[in-house]
């Protein structure tokens, strides 16, 4: 890689921004304009420090800042690296922590609701449940390694697991042990703008764009196991799906 120096620039000492924000803002630049692209390896801190004539001090808040944004990802013993985008197969009935450890990040959550209930009208006709019918709802903000990827609402009707506390880091993990997994699901993918509350968890800015997924997930005898709505960050996932024209012959 050419010096990052020459690629982003001087830091300027007379500006009013610290110079961690300028050198912040300098890689965040880099990396939105494409000039450091995917699994990118960045030079040391030490490397860094020199080119900018910065103290590694410096260089480590800027990077650390970058990281918990999820623009790059530290890994053990080798280095700090550009993370890519996350594709996520459309159509595969992964959970999140399957889909996370498949890339090598670890997955983790921060729980913002565990709770019992009964549905809501609404839930009630997504799920094909009858009212009042009772419901554990899952509210999590989940991260790879420190980077919010998503927030994610799920209901699932009682029968499906033995108590609330029965999930602890993964939802299908619970389910599965309790022989609800789901077997089949429907999925739409809508367009979003974050809320200001939304983007706050996910590090992002109100009116950012991302993605809603809602899953509507069913047990073999057809049975409805989950409803969930996940707002993925627009900036670092990306959906896909095979084809193939096999139905149409
Ligand atoms: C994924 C699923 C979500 C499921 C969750 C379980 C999509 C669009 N959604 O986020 O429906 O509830 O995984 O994850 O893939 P967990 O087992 O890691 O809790």
């Amino acid at each position: 890689m050419n010096s990052l120096a020459a690629l982003i620039g001087r830091l300027d000492e007379t500006n009013n921004l610290p110079l961690y924000q300028q050198l912040q803002r300098g890689l965040r630049q880099a990396i939105e304009n494409k000039l450091l692209g995917p699994d990118d390896a960045l030079p040391p801190e030490r490397d860094l420090a020199e080119q900018f004539r910065v103290s590694r001090i410096t260089v480590r808040k800027a990077l650390d800042g970058l990281v918990s944004e999820g623009l790059l990802t530290r890994k053990q013993g080798s280095g700090t690296f550009i993370s890519g985008r996350v594709e996520k197969n459309f159509s595969k009935l992964t959970s999140f922590t399957e889909d996370m450890i498949a890339r090598g990040r670890a997955p983790r959550s921060s729980w913002l609701r565990k709770s019992k209930g009964s549905v809501t009208p609404e839930e009630s006709l997504t799920m094909g449940l009858s009212p009042g019918t009772p419901v554990y709802r899952f509210h999590r903000l989940r991260f790879a390694d420190d980077a919010p990827m998503a927030l994610e609402y799920c209901t699932v009707p009682a029968f499906c697991l033995p108590s609330a506390d029965a999930v602890e880091s993964s939802l299908y993990a619970a389910l599965e042990m309790a022989g609800h997994r789901p077997t089949r699901a429907l999925q739409r993918l809508r367009a979003v703008l974050f809320t200001a509350e939304q983007a706050e968890l996910l590090r992002a800015h109100e009116h950012d764009a991302g993605l809603l997924v809602e899953r509507r997930g069913f047990l073999p005898d057809g049975r409805a196991v989950e409803f969930s709505q996940s707002y993925y960050r627009g900036d670092i996932y990306d959906f896909v799906a095979e084809l193939n024209a096999s139905e149409l012959e």
